[in-house]
């Protein structure tokens, strides 16, 4: 039997079994551009966009969605009608519950700037889009160890190059945008010719202080443009940069979530994208015009965002990445095995006990310690079939994030982030047995996927004796712990007693 394909068409025809949610009715106009339409994106801003919008009935908040690296999703979501499905699965606390379908009809339009460029940028300086989002990932920031514009990326000077031009008037045929905030500044420079209004532009990364981050990223590159003084000055009277705390684990999609999913809905979903249940968004309050109500559909709205990005970073993405790391190294497939396992729970709670808990001031009505115990629950869910390998990826951009912010707050309180430096030696051991092709897991040979992976692969090949310190003096990492004695002890100290 040959299967539809999901579309605007098939969806109105289709006998979908209960429980599949469809959208009440699609956005009329194109309020937000996304920047990275990967997964994370379809299954969180995107939910909740359409959540507000079928709370207040306002229609202005369709998503022109963004590619980042490929066309892989515009293939996936252009003949769909922008529709797909968010596949959540595993209970929770409750124990397991049936897979839940969602359909969501929040993407208008999808992008890929390799060959859409001068669509991406006409959305950026339409009047009717008010704000943009960003999911683009540690590494699609392109900074540098200290978090400044990464000038010399070569993909970011690509785009600076033609902006000089672009400050002055809009080109017909623009040069493909190789970055996203080459992108960014680029769409501001239109949007400040078109005089099309003021803008929000939110990061929605695990990034620290994500909104300032990026904020301050936009100066950066526009005082090292030439003639961008103008474009400065309009940025600072029209664009807020919110600070935004994002929440949903999101593993990657497998041929038995399509399969489930084509179950239940009775169509074909290139789209579809996974979840678990629980969804958290916190947003400051600081926009230059409107935004959807995303406060009705759950969103926390507050002035400081802080606390809970903190709580967030240093709590559950640390145990995270962690888990992966010595979960990995254990030939555990998936974060919920490697939660499991109690050694690695026990490190997880040691991490969060001794060395996160003491750094972090609770947000209002969180009790850390519950928190730290949702957590780890959220992790167990072995329905989301969450891989290690997944999360270890390109630890040189997270360790910093998510990490090392605890490493120096307990140094400078004068103690030793014992737990901290065994995670940080699992990671080395793990980039250890990844670069030298020796880590199997599932059977299957890991290959060490970092975007530097060969300055790793430079510092863990010469001898054992110092390879944890020349891991140590890679300062685009370690910054200013790269010169810490007592750390480097702390690290080699965990390392020497072998793998977790
Ligand atoms: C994960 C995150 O892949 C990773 O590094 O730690 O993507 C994590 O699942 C999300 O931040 C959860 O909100």
């Amino acid at each position: 039997m040959i299967i539809d394909r999901l579309t605007a068409r098939t969806l109105d025809s289709t006998r979908a079994m209960p429980g599949v949610r469809v959208p009440v009715a699609r956005p009329a106009a194109t309020g937000i551009v996304h920047l990275g339409l990967g997964a994370f994106h379809r299954a969180h801003q995107a939910v909740l966009t359409e959540d507000a919008a079928e709370a207040t009935g306002d229609d202005r908040w369709g998503i022109h969605g963004v590619t980042q690296r490929s066309a892989r999703v515009v293939a996936q979501l252009a003949p769909q009608d922008g529709l797909y499905g968010v596949l959540s699965l595993g209970g929770g606390t409750d124990g397991p519950a049936a897979p839940l379908l969602r359909v969501v009809g929040a993407v208008q339009e999808a992008s890929y700037p390799g060959v859409d460029t001068a669509r991406v940028l006409a959305a950026l300086a339409a009047p009717t889009t008010h704000v943009v989002t960003l999911t683009v990932t540690e590494k699609g920031y392109r900074r540098t160890a200290d978090g400044r514009a990464d000038l010399a990326d070569s993909d970011l000077a690509a785009d600076l190059a033609v902006l000089p031009e672009e400050l002055l008037r809009a080109p017909r045929d623009p040069r493909a945008a190789r970055s996203p905030i080459g992108l960014l500044v680029r769409g501001l420079a239109r949007r400040r010719l078109a005089d099309a209004g003021p803008l929000t532009v939110m990061s929605c990364d695990n990034l620290v202080g994500n909104g300032p981050a990026l904020a301050g990223l936009v100066t950066e590159v526009l005082a090292a443009t030439p003639g961008a003084a103008g474009l400065r000055r309009w940025v600072d009277e029209q664009v807020t940069f919110p600070a935004t705390m994002v929440d949903r684990i999101v593993p990657a999609t497998t041929t038995e979530h399509r399969s489930t999913a084509r179950g239940l809905l009775g169509l074909v979903d290139e789209g579809l994208v996974v979840a678990e249940p629980y969804l958290q968004w916190v947003i400051q309050d600081d926009f230059a015009g409107p935004r959807p109500a995303w406060e009705r559909a759950g969103a926390t709205l507050t002035d400081d965002v802080t606390p809970y990005e903190r709580a967030k970073l240093r709590v559950l993405n640390a145990t995270h990445s962690t888990l992966a790391y010595a979960g990995a190294l254990r030939g555990h497939a998936t974060i919920a095995e490697a939660v499991l396992d109690p050694d690695l729970a026990a490190l997880a709670r040691a991490l969060v006990d001794e060395d996160v808990l003491p750094t972090l001031v609770a947000p209002e009505g969180l009790d850390l310690a519950q928190y730290r115990e949702e957590v780890l629950e959220r992790f167990a869910n072995p329905a989301t079939g969450h891989t290690t390998l997944q999360v270890a990826m390109d630890g040189t951009e997270k360790l910093p994030i998510r990490l090392l912010g605890t490493v120096r707050d307990r140094l400078a309180a004068g103690a030793n982030p014992a737990a901290s430096a065994r995670a940080v030696a699992a990671w080395i051991h793990f980039v250890a047995a990844a670069a030298q092709g020796t880590l199997e897991v599932a059977g299957r040979a890991v290959p060490l996927e970092d975007p530097n992976a060969d300055a790793l692969a430079a510092a863990v090949a010469g001898s054992p004796a110092g390879l944890v310190d020349r891991v140590l003096d890679l300062t685009a990492v370690f910054g200013d712990l790269s010169d810490d004695d007592g750390w480097r002890a702390a690290v080699r100290d965990a390392f020497d007693r072998g793998e977790p």
